[in-house]
């Protein structure tokens, strides 16, 4: 008994964040991604609303309520301010796959309190799709940890309460259990936060470098167990990326709706270009990219919402939304013709925009990876 609707519930927060969307986002996309100012206020108003943190359980202060839907509406208007807001998403998952009952109190609790941010430090200068490979290093001393280390491409690097932090506790263990999940406060000693990053595309962002030096974490904030930090890190995954999926879609959404309303209005050789089956079969193929990949983004979440393991369909929504979204903007910039490379027109912020979801949250190879290896499972 398969079913595709949606409840009341998930009915009115996607009409809320189309709503917000509309109103609040779209007519101050351009700005942010001209300027790169950081969208402080706009997060509060949709932090007011239940916009953000869309998934901390309602125990701790939050609807309880899958993303997704949410994510694609965001982003939609500006995918962006989106990763901004979803950032602190993926910074509560390692929370909401291992902290105990305290630490979800005090650090998933007081997000909803206020409308604070929070990041999640794993990749590093010399290692991003290689997650072992990386060398930030926690050392016991008496009852705290001592983090040393640096982190790359941190987005909200520049504007969390805390960090997520991954790093190694055991040099000599397998991946599995060579590396431990830390929750470290933002005003601790010794975080040292770089420059924003002046990003191709999704400039509203703040992405950093933040380096650790002999940064101290009390026992009480080690997630989990010492040791269990990668496979909590990779957890996270499982939650965010059917998330990232769904900004995907809604940016590629953007993309056939200013495609489609450009087409029926431009003509050429006596008729409008929409008339012209080659432009509308461009239309065509984001529509079935689009409706493809949304199925996949609530397949994968479905899975998870309702316990099951959903690492596998988790990758497949994120790399076909991801490759869906990026041919959308680019054909959606070939509808436009020259106006398309224009930056008075939307269409080449969206294709600038689409590019980074090819590469955060585990590159269009690393899904194929871990796709690959789930077929291989499955059939032998
Ligand atoms: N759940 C639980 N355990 C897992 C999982 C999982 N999903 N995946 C792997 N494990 C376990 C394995 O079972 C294994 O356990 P054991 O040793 O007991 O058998 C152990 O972890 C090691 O696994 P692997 O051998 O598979 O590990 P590999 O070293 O081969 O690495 C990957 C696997 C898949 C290549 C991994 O390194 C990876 O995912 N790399 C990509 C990293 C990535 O996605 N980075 C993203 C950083 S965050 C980001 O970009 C944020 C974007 C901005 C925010 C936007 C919000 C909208
Ligand atoms: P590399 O791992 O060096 O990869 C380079 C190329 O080689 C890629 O094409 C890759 O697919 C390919 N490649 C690598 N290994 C393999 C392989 N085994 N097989 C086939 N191909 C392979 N990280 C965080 O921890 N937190 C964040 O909040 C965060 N936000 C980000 C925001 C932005 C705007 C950006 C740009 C990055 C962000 N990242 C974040 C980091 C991001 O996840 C990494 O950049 C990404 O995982 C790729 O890692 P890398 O840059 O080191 O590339």
């Amino acid at each position: 008994n398969v079913s595709f609707a949606l409840n009341e519930d998930q009915l009115a927060i996607q009409e809320l964040a189309r709503k917000f969307t509309e109103d609040h986002i779209i007519p101050v996309a351009a700005h942010h991604d001209r300027t790169g100012e950081y969208p402080t206020e706009l997060i509060r108003k949709a932090w007011e609303l239940g916009l953000v943190n869309t998934h901390i359980p309602q125990e701790y202060g939050g609807i309880g309520l899958g993303g997704s839907l949410v994510s694609e509406e965001l982003a939609y208007g500006c995918s962006g301010i989106q990763t901004a807001i979803e950032a602190n998403g993926l910074a509560e998952a390692p929370l909401m796959v291992a902290a105990n009952d305290f630490q979800k109190k005090k650090y998933l609790g007081r997000m909803t309190e206020e409308p604070l941010m929070a990041a999640y430090c794993v990749t590093e200068p010399g290692a991003g799709s290689d997650v072992a490979g990386l060398q930030t290093k926690a050392v016991k001393k008496g009852d705290k940890w001592v983090i040393n280390g640096q982190k790359m491409w941190i987005t909200n690097g520049g504007k969390a309460n805390w960090f997520f932090v991954l790093a190694k506790t055991d040099a000599n263990a397998r991946t599995g259990s060579a590396f431990t999940g830390f929750i470290v406060d933002g005003n601790s000693k010794g975080i040292i936060v770089g420059r924003k990053e002046q990003n191709m595309g999704q400039r509203a962002s703040d992405t950093r470098g933040i380096t650790f030096e002999d940064v101290e974490v009390p026992e009480e904030n080690v997630l989990g167990a010492v040791g269990q930090g990668f496979k909590i890190a990779m957890g996270a995954f499982d939650i965010t990326r059917p998330l990232v999926a769904a900004g995907a879609v809604g940016l590629a959404r953007r993309a056939m709706v200013e495609a489609t309303r450009y087409a029926v209005d431009r003509k050429t050789m006596g008729k409008h270009i929409i008339d012209h089956q080659a432009v509308q079969f461009m239309i065509a193929d984001m529509a079935i990219g689009i409706e493809a990949a949304r199925n996949m983004v609530w397949k994968s979440g479905w899975l998870k919402d309702n316990g099951h393991r959903n690492t596998w369909e988790a990758s497949i929504a994120k790399a076909l939304a991801s490759d869906v979204a990026v041919k959308s903007a680019c054909d959606a910039v070939q509808v436009f013709g020259g106006a398309g490379f224009n930056t008075e027109y939307p269409v080449e912020k969206l294709y600038r925009d689409s590019k980074i979801f090819q590469i955060y949250e585990g590159t269009s190879q690393v899904q194929r990876l871990i796709i690959g290896k789930g077929v291989v499972d499955r059939v032998t």
